[in-house]
């Protein structure tokens, strides 16, 4: 059986840590007898907007709704085009179109890798965030008044469904009853938030009843984000909106060392339509051009994808390449945030290979 595969690179060192991305997919493919096929697209980058105007063609969907998963490296550039323009006119089209409702990020302290945290190893931080990916905070709900004008008015309302919310909080449950620990954490903020965050803790609580095995706590924001640095090792699966999870799957693999390594998943996990693999960072426009961004993020995301097919062994063999390169800590293999001196190439190539095996 052929898996079609969509490639969109993207922005900045989205082009450069997906050939990396498609290394160790190849890799995995050859070792575990997997046939993928590769379609590679200039759209939903920044460069296709300033020649089209926009950042997808108009049949985008009709163009990608047929191909297994897609693959995304990073979109955004401000000096090109406005980054609400860019996100909103590509990946978020994305996620709301082919209905991927389940961010997942994993966050897990890899092998040699140092976190700013004190006294961290591995193993030591572990856990998923599940972020809310289609409605929440990042709405399309409002507008302007009286532009320019001293009675200008901005709304941008929150919005949250029943059949939206539910969906996803079962994804987390089952994630969590799945794990050894099963226990879920739910970020609020329903002291502040006062409409919608209490209902979003009532939603948590009667998922919770067809859960019995699992644990259940909740914090609101604030004191979660701190909580993420100062007890990571508390955390098991953390459920959250759209933005509140947005920002909880950056803060927390920068507690593991560096936001370089993290993968994502958007999922649509009833499979109606492509589900989406990406690095949590973004196109970093600072280092772009330099040969030199992490590329374990799109290569761990390319193992969520291969897990996503069916393929749970190709993917671990991927997770094991990383974290055996990684372990043996050699200098002029690993990118600079983690220490190195070597490139995006060096470190791909070197996983690719012990992927191979
Ligand atoms: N590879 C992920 C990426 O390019 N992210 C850019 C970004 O700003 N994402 C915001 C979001 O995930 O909501």
């Amino acid at each position: 059986m052929t898996h079609r595969i969509a490639i969109i690179p993207g922005d900045g060192i989205g082009t450069e840590v997906m050939p990396e991305g498609v290394r160790a997919l190849e890799a995995a493919a050859r070792r575990f007898a997997i046939d993928l096929e590769y379609q590679t697209f200039e759209f939903g980058s920044c460069d296709y907007y300033v020649e089209h105007g926009q950042m997808l063609p108009d049949d985008w969907f009709e163009r990608l709704k047929g191909f297994d998963a897609l693959f995304y490296g990073a979109v955004g550039w401000p000096e090109k085009v406005p980054d609400h323009i860019s996100l909103w006119g590509s990946l978020l089209q994305f996620r709301r179109r082919f209905d991927q409702y389940v961010n997942l990020r994993p966050c897990r302290l890899l092998p040699g890798i140092q976190s700013p945290l004190a006294d961290r190893k591995p193993g030591d931080i572990d856990f998923y965030v599940v972020r809310e990916n289609t409605e929440g905070e990042y709405s399309s709900v409002g507008g302007r008044m009286f532009e320019g004008t001293e009675r200008e008015v901005v709304i941008q309302e929150t919005v949250m469904t029943r059949h939206g919310v539910d969906r996803v909080l079962k994804f987390a449950y089952d994630l969590a009853q799945s794990r050894p620990r099963k226990t879920l954490t739910s970020a609020t903020k329903s002291n502040g938030i006062a409409i919608t965050m209490p209902w979003w803790d009532e939603r948590v609580a009667a998922m919770g009843a067809n859960y019995p095995e699992v644990s259940v706590d909740q914090f609101h924001i604030d004191i979660l984000t701190a909580h993420f640095v100062m007890h990571p090792d508390w955390f098991d699966v953390v459920v959250a909106s759209n933005l509140f999870g947005d920002i909880l799957s950056d803060l927390g693999p920068a507690c593991t060392g560096t936001i370089g390594v993290a993968p994502s998943a958007n999922l649509n996990p009833d499979g109606t339509f492509p589900s989406l693999f990406e690095p949590v960072h973004g196109s970093a426009p600072d280092i772009a051009g330099r040969g030199i961004a992490n590329p374990i993020g799109q290569i761990w995301s390319g193992a969520m994808l291969l897990e996503h097919l069916g393929y749970p062994e190709a993917g671990q063999a991927i997770v094991k390449a990383f974290e055996a390169v990684l372990a043996e800590g050699e200098v002029a293999v690993l990118t600079p945030d983690i220490g190195g001196t070597g490139t995006t190439e060096s470190l791909g190539r070197a996983i690719a290979e012990r992927i191979a095996g």
